[in-house]
């Protein structure tokens, strides 16, 4: 084991690893190896040494924000939950990952899934829960073992039950496995789904914060948001924050995949730019290829352009150059690839993935998929550009949740950055990368 890391040290560029500290080093299934890898040190330290209010006074002061998508501070979500009326309060992690490219959170499970215990366990002392749920994506069924075994474990241990570490806290677990759908990967469909009812977004406000699970203030976060907090404990504050950038401290793990020499998960520093992660993770464009664009975070990131990828990839500076992070995919793709056919492939995914519920979202994926075939078979007119803008704006100003609101940022970037080639399709009757096929 020590020389098959050292080798790979030797060939991987340096990374920043917080989330995926223990990743390759440790036996997921050995609590001891855990253990001696300082494992279930920081539950310890909260439940002997700190108040609630305290832990959570620390997470806000490391600055971590969310990483499932949105990049909501996670420390003012804890305290909202700790504010809450009422006695029964639960947490939930959300390991329904299933942005197409992105497997993140299945990597960060299956490698240890003790630190995802430890930190639920650390986030119900904190905000006064008893009980939470891992809601995995049905998928991932190794990752499914591992926490059921982690889960027997750590209570034989004494980390999960009654009389954690002989205090008067007492937090379960459980896992419950989804059943292949997208949408319960949004927290409402995903607490829905728990509950036993189908997997339909609710509207909000109220909040899971105040009114989630069985009706109870639930605490929802992302599996890589919560891999954080054994090493803010265990680190503090200050030692978080000196990663990143000011306004999102940390790391982020992005699936890098596509048209480079060396695909796969990394860890880095937030606030690094795309053409480093091209040129030093991945070592750089496939075939000497040249960048056109990179996709993030699955099908509701946004299609970044080249000429972006000296933009920070951090929250507030991709929010201000009008693009978002995502889950964390990047899709690299050189200038064979076709903006048209991009878009076709992410609008099918949510026409699929698209509950119903409402109608914006259930009619507006479906007629933009059709209006982008219908283009990419040579049959397009220049009108059918304004109807997909407009699609684009109903998607996001009128659907009832996050996957409707986020179903239109390919077609919005596709038209706002490359909108000359879409009309290429329609005027000349041309593909410039020859993907499709004009017949
Ligand atoms: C209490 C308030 N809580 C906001 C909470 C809210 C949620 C979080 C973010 O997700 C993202 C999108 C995609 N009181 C609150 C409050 N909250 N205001 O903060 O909320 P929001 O509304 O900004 O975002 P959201 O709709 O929950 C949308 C991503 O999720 N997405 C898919 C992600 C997929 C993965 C994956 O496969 N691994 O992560 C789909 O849309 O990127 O940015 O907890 O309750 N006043
Ligand atoms: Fe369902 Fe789409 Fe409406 Fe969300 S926006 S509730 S996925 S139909």
């Amino acid at each position: 084991r020590i020389a098959w890391i050292s080798a790979r040290k030797n060939t991987m560029p340096a990374e920043q690893r917080i989330v995926l500290e223990h990743a390759g080093l440790i036996d997921p299934d050995d609590i001891e190896d855990y253990i001696l890898h300082d494992g279930y040190s920081a539950l310890g330290k909260v439940v002997s040494e700190m108040k609630p209010a305290e832990v959570i006074e620390l997470i806000k002061a490391s600055g971590l924000r969310g990483r499932g998508g949105a990049g909501f501070p996670t420390g003012l979500k804890w305290s909202f939950v700790a504010k809450a009326a009422g006695n029964k309060k639960y947490v939930i992690c959300n390991a329904d990952e299933s942005e197409p490219g992105t497997f993140k959170d299945r990597l960060i499970l299956e490698g240890d899934p003790h630190k995802i215990l430890e930190a639920m366990a650390i986030a119900g002392y904190a905000v006064g829960a008893d009980e939470g749920y891992v809601y995995v994506r049905g998928e991932y069924a190794l990752a499914n073992k591992r926490l059921q075994r982690a889960i027997q474990q750590a209570e034989e241990f004494g980390f999960l039950g009654n009389s954690i570490f002989e205090s008067k806290f007492n937090f379960k677990i459980h896992v419950h496995a989804g059943a292949g759908a997208y949408i319960c990967g949004e927290e409402t469909a995903l607490i829905e789904s728990i509950e036993g009812k189908r997997g339909e977004p609710r509207s909000r406000p109220p909040y899971p914060t105040t009114v989630g699970l069985w009706q109870k203030p639930t605490l929802v976060n992302n599996v890589e948001t919560i891999a954080n907090i054994p090493p803010i404990i265990r680190h503090g504050a200050d030692w978080f924050r000196q990663f990143g950038t000011p306004s999102s401290p940390g790391t982020k793990v992005y699936t890098v995949l596509g048209h480079v020499n060396s695909t796969g998960l990394i860890e880095v520093p937030m606030g690094i730019t795309l053409r480093e992660v091209i040129s030093i993770y991945a070592k750089g464009m496939r075939n000497g290829g040249t960048l056109k664009l990179a996709q993030t975070g699955g099908s509701s990131g946004s299609v970044i352009p080249a000429i972006l990828q000296d933009t920070p990839m951090d929250f507030d500076s991709f929010e201000k150059a009008g693009v978002s992070l995502g889950s964390g995919a990047l899709l690299i793709c050189d200038n064979d690839t076709c903006v048209v056919d991009l878009a076709i492939v992410l609008m099918n995914f949510f026409r699929n993935e698209s509950c119903g519920k409402c109608s914006p979202c259930r009619i507006g994926t479906h007629r933009a998929f059709e209006i982008l075939n219908k283009i990419a078979s040579g049959k397009g007119i220049l009108k059918d550009l304004d109807d997909l803008d407009e699609i684009s704006n109903n998607l996001y100003s009128m659907s009832n949740c996050g996957l409707g609101q986020t179903a239109g940022t390919p077609i919005h970037d596709v038209l706002k950055y490359f909108r000359a080639e879409v009309e290429a399709h329609v005027r000349l009757g041309v593909c410039p990368t020859g993907v499709c096929e004009m017949k």
